[in-house]
């Protein structure tokens, strides 16, 4: 447990020493290394539900002004349904939890901004760096402030030909250590979806498809011809799974994945030539590591003219929409 997590929990119930642990609270969330807006603040205090959102769908997975709008109406959509967005970034060096519009606009607008996982965490810190953080990244922040539910459009996964490359992301062993339930449409059809099951399995993440279908979803497709080990049906049953894992105190997290709408949903062959086009590209291009995924979509988005941006988008949505009130109906089932 994260000691705001610890402080958050007890806040509401103790009530003699109530005052020194409001102090402690805010000295750490306003330290040297995190900075918690006020809302996200609030929300915390008073145990309310919170959506933590990643920012390298931002600052790397889509081009401007797309990026900016979708971290707008994605944060009033957590609202709309109930609880307060909490959108991670970094800041000159700081991790900032909750970002007001400016803020935004600085991760939208910026060039060269870093893509932060966990292995880049301390070094963006030490030096003072500006960035997104990826799904791994923004777990291991939400954990530390107290938040159980973070809404992302897609995680990262084992790469196709990653049984070579051992191109695996960080995101699928965080999921492993960290107790987060990370709500996403699934894993994009530019990876290796079978190998990325596998190694969520081997690394004792509960796994969920959202809805009336146990097909786990591809991103930008409804099907990816896998079955997901669990199924939800709605909002309650995924706070309650949730809910589950944080009483065993596993120390993983949940990955719940839910399917694009239909009518978003871009047609599946039109998409898989495109990354088959683009993956071709990246090879002959020499991309790899951590520029592979931004690659691919910004290439993927070009040659399918737009439409794979706009699913990524109205996915995003719809995930926020389910995330805000997943959080929603766990923080029923905590008080
Ligand atoms: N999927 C998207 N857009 C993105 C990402 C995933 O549609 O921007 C980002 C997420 O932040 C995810 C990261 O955590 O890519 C994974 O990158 P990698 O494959 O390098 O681990
Ligand atoms: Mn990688």
């Amino acid at each position: 447990h994260s000691m705001i997590g610890n402080l958050a929990c007890t806040l509401g119930r103790q009530t003699g020493a109530v005052a020194p642990r409001i102090i402690q609270m805010r000295r750490f969330l306003h330290g040297t290394h995190f900075r918690v807006s006020s809302s996200v603040e609030e929300a915390l205090t008073d145990g309310r539900p919170i959506v933590a959102l990643e920012s390298t769908i931002i600052t790397h997975g889509m081009p401007y002004p797309q990026n900016l709008s979708m971290a707008r109406e994605v944060e009033e959509i957590v609202r709309t349904n109930g609880s307060v967005p909490a959108t991670v970034g970094i800041l000159n060096g700081r991790i900032h939890i909750g970002l007001n519009d400016e803020e935004l606009q600085f991760l939208a607008k910026s060039k060269n901004l870093v893509k932060v996982s966990r292995r880049d965490l301390p070094y963006v810190l030490s030096q003072g760096l500006s960035g997104g953080t990826t799904v791994s990244g923004t777990m291991i922040v939400a954990h530390k402030a107290g938040i159980p539910v973070f809404v992302t459009g897609g995680i990262g996964g084992v790469h196709r030909e990653g049984e070579k490359t051992m191109d695996v992301s960080a995101d699928l062993t965080e999921l492993g250590r960290t107790a987060v339930a990370v709500i996403s449409a699934g894993v994009k059809s530019i990876l290796d979806i079978g190998r990325t099951l596998e190694y969520l399995e081997t690394q004792g993440v509960c796994v969920a498809a959202f809805g009336d279908s146990r097909e786990f979803p591809a991103f930008f497709s409804r099907q990816s011809g896998f079955q997901a080990p669990c199924q939800v049906q709605n909002e309650e049953e995924a706070a309650k799974l949730i809910a589950s894992t944080l009483a065993l105190g596993l120390g993983s997290g949940v990955l719940i994945a839910v399917p694009c709408p239909k009518e978003d949903a871009a047609s599946g062959q039109i998409i898989e030539d495109a990354i088959q086009e683009a993956l071709s590209n990246a090879r002959s291009k020499g991309i790899t590591g951590k520029e592979l995924t931004p690659f691919m979509l910004q290439k993927v988005n070009e040659l399918t003219s737009g439409k794979s941006l706009g699913s990524n988008i109205a996915l995003i949505q719809n995930n926020a929409r389910v995330g805000s009130r997943i959080a929603v109906a766990l923080s029923k089932i905590q008080t």
